[in-house]
């Protein structure tokens, strides 16, 4: 039976639209789930919506309608951002849906039980207007004397009855399970920040909130809704059927959350905390990615430089973004978006040193070889060097999705292109064509082998134009998965290929209209 692989982002707010960081966060993960699968993996990948909590409340109340239709609008819009980006998720959660109730309740109760929940009463400064507590600092005195808290609106000082997770018992437990298990958080300087904060003690945490109803009901005492963490967390296990158990039991624990950095405690502290204490197993990794910026400046719809991705696939086309975005930020770091950035990957890279390799061979085995693959002769020592050059990137490649380091994926086999097109440069097959026509047939065998190498691997990070460019070098659907890079298996000689095509245009700036 095949190893299962199940791999999670974060779940969305949807109090706004999606926007290029949830696509970023969504492609990266898609492509670790379809290399996943492409390597014979059991793949299980989730994504949704985080539908709970004050914002969402808040939200909706300035929008004159209630929550649940406004998680409705936006969900849905997070599920066609999905469908758009070519997103093979194999489930989409909403945590309005029951099974998800009925999965944090159960959690909950694991928790209780294991004695880490303690009824208490949480102070602060709360603001009725924002229903939301603020930390002191936070807030502000203004001339009248009257306190604010950030929004401008009066806070006062409440104790609200509350229930506590006893995380301050699980520095311990955590910092030994960091220690034992030095890939949980990746990339390193992310584990070595959680390490410190962890190792500088923990305080317990307030779970459950009785000033709003918007959120899932502690069971056995339906005054207090959970604290939307809780909630939002348990997302991961609920896809696998829990409690009920079912098809996906299987897949927990999880292989790999992938988020963002503003998220990395929740999910690194918290979360391992909550499962250790219901007695479930922690997942195996969580990747740390960076921030998007809008050209170094961080995205907030009040600066309105918020980045739609339909607007940035309808200009640029869906396989091109998805390659900008993993080639050119390194994944784990942050990184910049512009458009200048993102016409020179795809030119330079896309357009030329993939495209033109593939469109020169392509016509030459179409206008020399009456259209099929030629036979090849003895192997010279450049066409060896390429072969194996080529030949080592499928263990590259796996090495680099399985630390989540996707530029380094890519970097691997941008590398093999430049050197097929130097190779293909070097060995001049345009003038083989008079002089020896066998050796012309075996330099364009031999680039036609590293394209398939190559375009197998490509599938995860641009799956259309690849599949395209596959049709063109005659490999059936069948012969598509990474087992056939495995040594010995090659290109079939004689194999009629169809028409050449272009398969990535060169973007050309739009021509303004005159008026
Ligand atoms: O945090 N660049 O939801 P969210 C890159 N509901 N990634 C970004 C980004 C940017 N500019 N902005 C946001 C939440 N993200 C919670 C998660 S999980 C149990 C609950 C990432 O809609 C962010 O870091 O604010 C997070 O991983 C994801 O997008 C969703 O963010």
């Amino acid at each position: 039976m095949a190893e299962r692989f199940y791999t999670t982002t974060a779940i969305s707010y949807p109090n706004g639209s999606p926007h290029i960081g949830h696509a970023y966060e969504l492609i990266a993960t898609d492509v670790i789930a379809r290399f996943k699968r492409l390597d014979g993996f059991d793949v299980l990948f989730l994504t949704g919506t985080d539908e709970h909590g004050i914002k969402m409340l808040q939200t909706a109340r300035n929008l004159g309608i209630s929550p649940l239709e406004l998680a409705d609008q936006n969900s849905a819009k997070f599920r066609e951002m999905g469908r758009l980006l070519d997103s093979s998720n194999d489930d989409f959660i909403r945590t309005t849906e029951g099974r998800h109730r009925a999965a944090c309740q159960e959690i909950w109760r694991r928790m209780l039980e294991a004695g880490d929940i303690y009824k208490g009463s949480y102070a602060g400064w709360y603001s009725v207007r924002d229903e939301a507590y603020y930390a002191e600092d936070e807030t502000r005195l203004a001339e009248d004397g009257k306190r604010l808290g950030p929004q401008g609106t009066p806070v006062e000082w409440v104790e609200e009855e509350s229930y506590f997770f006893r995380l301050s018992q699980f520095a311990d437990r955590l910092l030994a399970h960091y220690d034992e298990h030095p890939d949980f958080i990746g990339p390193a300087e992310r584990r070595n920040e959680i390490v410190s904060f962890v190792r500088s003690g923990l305080k317990d945490l307030s779970i459950s909130r009785t000033t709003f109803d918007w959120g899932i009901p502690v069971p056995g005492d339906e005054r207090h809704v959970m604290y939307v963490w809780v909630d939002a967390l348990t997302n991961y296990l609920t896809a696998t059927g829990f409690p009920d158990g079912g098809d996906r039991a299987g897949f927990w624990p999880a292989d790999l959350h992938v988020i963002g950095k503003d998220i990395a405690r929740f999910h690194t502290v918290y979360w391992p905390a909550f499962l250790m204490s219901a007695g479930l197993p922690v997942p195996k990794r969580v990747f740390v990615h960076g921030f998007l910026f809008n050209r170094g400046e961080k995205m907030s719809k009040s600066v309105g430089n918020v980045i739609d991705p339909n607007a940035l696939v309808s200009a640029y086309g869906l396989d091109p973004v998805r390659y900008f975005l993993l080639r050119e930020v390194p994944f784990g770091q942050d990184g910049n978006y512009s458009h200048e950035a993102i016409v020179g990957r795809m030119n330079s890279e896309l357009a030329n040193d993939l495209g033109n390799l593939a469109q020169r061979s392509l016509s030459m085995i179409a206008k020399n070889c009456d259209g099929f693959l030629p036979t090849p002769g003895a192997f010279t020592e450049a066409d060896e060097a390429i072969l194996a050059a080529s030949g080592q990137l499928l263990q590259r490649c796996r090495a680099a999705v399985d630390r989540q380091e996707l530029h380094v994926l890519l970097a691997a086999i941008v590398s093999v292109v430049s050197e097929t097109n130097r190779y293909f440069a070097g060995e001049e097959p345009w003038v083989l064509r008079k002089t020896d026509p066998a050796r012309m047939g075996t330099v364009l065998y031999v680039t036609a082998e590293v394209l398939r190498r190559v375009a197998i691997l490509l599938q995860p990070v641009m799956p259309g134009s690849i599949a395209k460019l596959l049709d063109l070098l005659g490999v059936p659907d069948e012969e598509r998965r990474f087992e056939r890079l495995d040594q010995g298996f090659m290109l079939g000689a004689g194999r009629p290929l169809p028409a050449p095509a272009g398969v990535f245009p060169r973007y050309v700036e739009p021509v303004a209209d005159e008026a």
